[in-house]
């Protein structure tokens, strides 16, 4: 099986230039048409203002792409029920010929495969409230700790137990390392009231960390948690009564599963009156520009 690479990023990636994946799932199942589109698009092009070339991934008729041309992009985010693809997923999808957008993890084994070393995003799956009784763990998190990415999210959202979250990562020895602050970023919220386990200040120090857990020989990635900027943040107090009535309501309605996420992003999209998602794309595009530096500064590792 070989990964179908757009010739922009076959290009890039033969020269060893700077290359940064992106997910799919953000546009089929995280934002609404046609914010989706133009969301994806001006990260594709925050990525190319930092000097790497994207590569926004998704299985179209059973193949896997690297890189999406806009008209491949543009059915994607108008098209319904797509498949939600994590690593228990995809090569079911695939070997029937299906389509499907993936997720955090589906995105890091397809960019490990492509020789993909950096992929930016909004926010990672993790442990979700009640996980003791419903067993809800995103694969994300397994994903960070055998799959060898570094991955920049805004942290965790809030409608997930970041406590357990972290405990978990550290369980399965994943460097959680915040961006220019000690404070664990919350997705909408520059802090989540938690210390980060680490903390590094610069692309080139994130760089140099991915590098080293590679020459010391130890499987899976690194978590980058890049706060959203202040202006565009929404505070933990503002959310947290957003938060408790999206849960409340997904309980109500048996929402289990991979409909989670999208459920409880939906709910506070309406409950911020769009606020929310305001938020969501600044943060995913600021993700997008520190995902760049990385790659720019991994591919100036390479050449020393
Ligand atoms: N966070 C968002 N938007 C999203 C997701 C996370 O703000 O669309 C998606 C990502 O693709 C992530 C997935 O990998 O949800 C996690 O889903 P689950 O909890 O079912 O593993
Ligand atoms: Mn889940």
């Amino acid at each position: 099986m070989t990964p179908i690479l757009s010739p922009a990023v076959e290009r890039a990636l033969d020269t060893g230039g700077p290359v940064v994946a992106l997910e799919s799932t953000i546009i089929t199942h995280g934002m609404p048409w046609p914010r989706n589109l133009e969301t994806a698009l001006a990260v594709e092009e925050a990525v190319r203002e930092g000097g790497a070339e994207p590569a926004t991934i998704a299985v179209l008729g059973g193949g896997l792409h690297i890189g999406l041309d806009r008209p491949a992009l543009t059915a994607l985010a108008q098209a319904e029920d797509v498949a939600k693809l994590s690593r228990a997923d995809l090569a079911v999808c695939m070997a029937g010929g299906g389509t499907g957008a993936t997720t955090v993890a589906a995105t890091m084994i397809a960019a490990r495969l492509a020789g993909i070393e950096v992929f930016a995003t909004g926010g990672i799956g993790g442990v979700h409230r009640g996980a003791a009784e419903s067993f809800d763990i995103s694969a994300d998190l397994q994903e960070l700790a055998q799959t060898p990415v570094t991955v920049v999210a805004a942290g965790a959202k809030a409608i997930l137990d970041l406590p357990l979250t972290l405990e978990v990562l550290e369980t399965l020895g994943v460097p959680v390392i915040a961006v220019g602050q000690d404070a664990l970023p919350a997705f909408w919220s520059r802090t989540s009231g938690l210390a980060a386990p680490l903390r590094l200040d610069t692309p080139r120090e994130i760089a140099r960390a991915h590098r080293m857990r590679a020459a010391l020989g130890l499987p899976g990635g690194q978590l980058v948690a890049n706060p959203i900027p202040a202006e565009h943040e929404i505070t933990a107090e503002t959310l947290a009564p957003v938060i408790e009535t999206a849960l409340a309501e997904a309980e109500r309605n048996n929402v289990r599963g991979k409909d989670v996420t999208p459920f409880l992003l939906d709910r506070v999209y309406k409950a911020t009156e769009g606020a929310s998602l305001e938020a969501n794309i600044a943060l995913v595009l600021n993700n997008a520009r520190l995902g760049a530096e990385i790659a720019c500064e991994l591919s100036k590792e390479t050449e020393r």
